[in-house]
This record gives C-alpha cells, structure tokens and sequence, in this order.
C-alpha cells in the first residue's frame, strides 16, 4: 500500500475530502467523523468495504452515498471475507499484468457489531490469513443503526433496548466489554504486525495511525472509539468533548501495538473519576453509587493491567 507522509498539524492535513457532505447520520455523529478523517489520510486509491449498520445505512440512505471512491456493500457478517476477496483479487490481476493499477488502500469500515460480534468470525480468519487489508472497528459500543440494542463492546451499566435497568438488573448492562486488541493485537493473529487504539476526539493522531496501518503491508487492525449522541444520549455538540473525556477518565486508552511492543499515545498523568464521564450520559442515568464504584473498579484493574502509568482515582 501507498506509503503517505506524517501529518504534523490540522494546518498540515490534507484539504481534500473522499467523504463528502451529504448523509443521513445524526448531528454530531462520531462514526461519521472518523469515516471523514479516515478517509482523507487514506487518499484517493482507496476501496472502502461496508458491513451493515449505520455507516451502510445512514450514510446510504436512499441509493446514494457520500465517498468519492469507490465503496462496496458486506453482509455484517462477512465484511473481512470480502475485504479478502477483493485483495486477492487485486494482487492477481496485478501479477497476471491483467491491470495496471497500483495496489489500493483496501479498509474495513465496521461496527462494533460487524466487527467482534456478528463479524469476528470473518474478521479474524482475514487477520489470519494475512490478507493485506486495514480492518476499522468504528466503535460507537452498541448496535446503534436498529435502535441501540447491547453489544460486546456496551460498557458495564450501559442502558440499550436490551439491557434496559429494572428490579432483577439495576445497572443495565451487567458485563464488562471484550478487548479487541488483546484478541486481534495480542498474538492470536500473527499476520497483524500493527494495531492502534484512537479516537474522533484526536484527529491528528488518528490520521497518522490510518496512514501507518496502511503502510504495512498485511492486515492492520485500528479500534477507533466513535461517541454515538444518540446511543448514548448526550447533546449533539459535545461528541468531542466527549472522546477527550474517556480518554481523561481512563474509559478509553490511547496506544499501538506494532511488531509486539506498546506504545502509549496520550496519557493523561492523573485520571480524573470515571464518575464524571458517567455523568455526561443519559444512558448512565439509572447507575447508583455503587455500580459507579464497580465501574471505576474495572478502569483502574485494566489501567494497570495495560500499564498504564497513570494516577488512579479511589474506588469509593
Ligand atoms: C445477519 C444480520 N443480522 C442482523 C442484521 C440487522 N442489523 C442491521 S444493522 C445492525 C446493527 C449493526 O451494529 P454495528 O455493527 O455495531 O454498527 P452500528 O449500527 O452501531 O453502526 C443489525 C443488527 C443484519 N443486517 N444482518
Ligand atoms: S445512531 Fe449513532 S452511529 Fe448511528 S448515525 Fe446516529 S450518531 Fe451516528
């Protein structure tokens, strides 16, 4: 894939878009955001693979879409399978002289749901297999496009259609969610040799991840948190604020994995209470004290288990 350069600045980045205004997502739309970035530090050789869900739906809704490259439809099930197909069949058209073209940036678009829960299945066998593919988790941490239902990666506490508190459950949702870069970064898949955690609230920082995945050649994998306003009901202009938040919170940690070794992006010194991000969010709105308690438990067990060299809040 195309090696592109460093991006230094907003100033420095590229002024031209490939997602284009003009889509039904929601005002303040986190997924919609990193679709824009990811896409301008992809470039114009660049084939996007869409499993369904919102960044399919909304942004497509009705027969037409926003990309100005070419994007094809997967099935939520499938999108790394896919994403195989069309490499394998660029690199053989290339080998055979059947096309002239170069090699193009070929990106995974998925959500949480397509990504490491309806779609792990697909998603891992292309890491395994090594296909030279940038798969894109764009985690906005609930199926959002059928209504916000739970998924894998719902935080503890969580309020969705299906894990809605009552009497038998308090907090809403009652497990804590999966680690994807233990399970695509931490080994299991040998073949990805890069895998970065990022955020829409850092934009910078995220273009250079995309254009660093892309470099390598193989399968990639970046994890990139995407506030949903609606799912997790908070007002539209604050999607940002809010990425930076988890990031100060410890509910979200900035890193990359590369050839094996960690390397830590953004770390605030200090971690401000959890119990601040919690009271940003309607979807938190039932939580007592003690689930925060619980909560801010599990954030500072997986701070340290991540190592990261932060101040931890007390666990009230
Ligand atoms: C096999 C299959 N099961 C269920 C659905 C219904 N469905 C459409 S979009 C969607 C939600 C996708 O969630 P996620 O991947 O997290 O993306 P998001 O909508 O949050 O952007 C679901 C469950 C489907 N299209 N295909
Ligand atoms: S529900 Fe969330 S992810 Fe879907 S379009 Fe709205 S803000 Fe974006």
């Amino acid at each position: 894939m195309a090696v592109a350069e460093k991006i230094k600045s907003i100033a420095q980045a590229p002024e031209k878009e490939y997602y284009l205004p003009g889509h039904r997502t929601c005002a303040g739309c986190g997924p919609a955001l990193a679709y824009k970035l990811i896409a301008k530090a992809a470039g114009k050789n660049t084939i996007f693979i869409g499993p369904t869900g919102c960044m399919y739906v909304a942004n497509t809704s009705y027969a037409c879409g926003p990309w100005a490259v070419p994007w094809t439809h997967a099935q939520i099930t499938n999108g790394g399978a896919v994403a195989s197909g069309i490499a394998e069949a660029f690199k053989m058209m290339i080998k055979k002289g059947k096309i002239q073209d170069e090699y193009p940036n070929i990106i995974v678009m998925a959500g949480d749901g397509a990504a490491v829960d309806i779609g792990l299945q697909a998603a891992s066998a292309m890491m395994y297999r090594g296909h030279d593919v940038l798969f894109v988790m764009y985690d906005n941490e609930s199926y959002a496009n059928t209504g916000v239902q739970v998924s894998p990666m719902t935080p503890y506490g969580g309020a969705t259609m299906f894990t809605p508190p009552g009497p038998v459950i308090p907090e809403g949702k009652k497990f804590f969610p999966k680690d994807p870069m233990a399970l695509f970064c931490g080994g299991g898949h040998p073949a990805v040799k890069y895998g970065a955690t990022a955020s829409v609230a850092y934009p910078i920082d995220l273009m250079n991840k995309v254009r660093k995945a892309l470099a390598y050649e193989g399968p990639a994998f970046l994890h990139v948190q995407c506030p949903c306003p609606k799912g997790w009901m908070f007002p539209s202009d604050r999607t940002v604020e809010l990425g930076k938040l988890a990031v100060e919170t410890g509910m979200w940690h900035m890193y990359e994995i590369e050839n094996g070794v960690k390397t830590f992006n953004i770390t605030p010194k200090k971690l401000k209470p959890v119990d601040e991000f919690v009271q940003t969010q309607g979807r938190f709105s039932h939580l007592k004290p003690e689930h925060v308690a619980r909560l801010q438990a599990w954030v500072n067990e997986r701070a340290q288990h991540l190592g990261v060299e932060a101040v931890l809040p007390s666990v009230k």
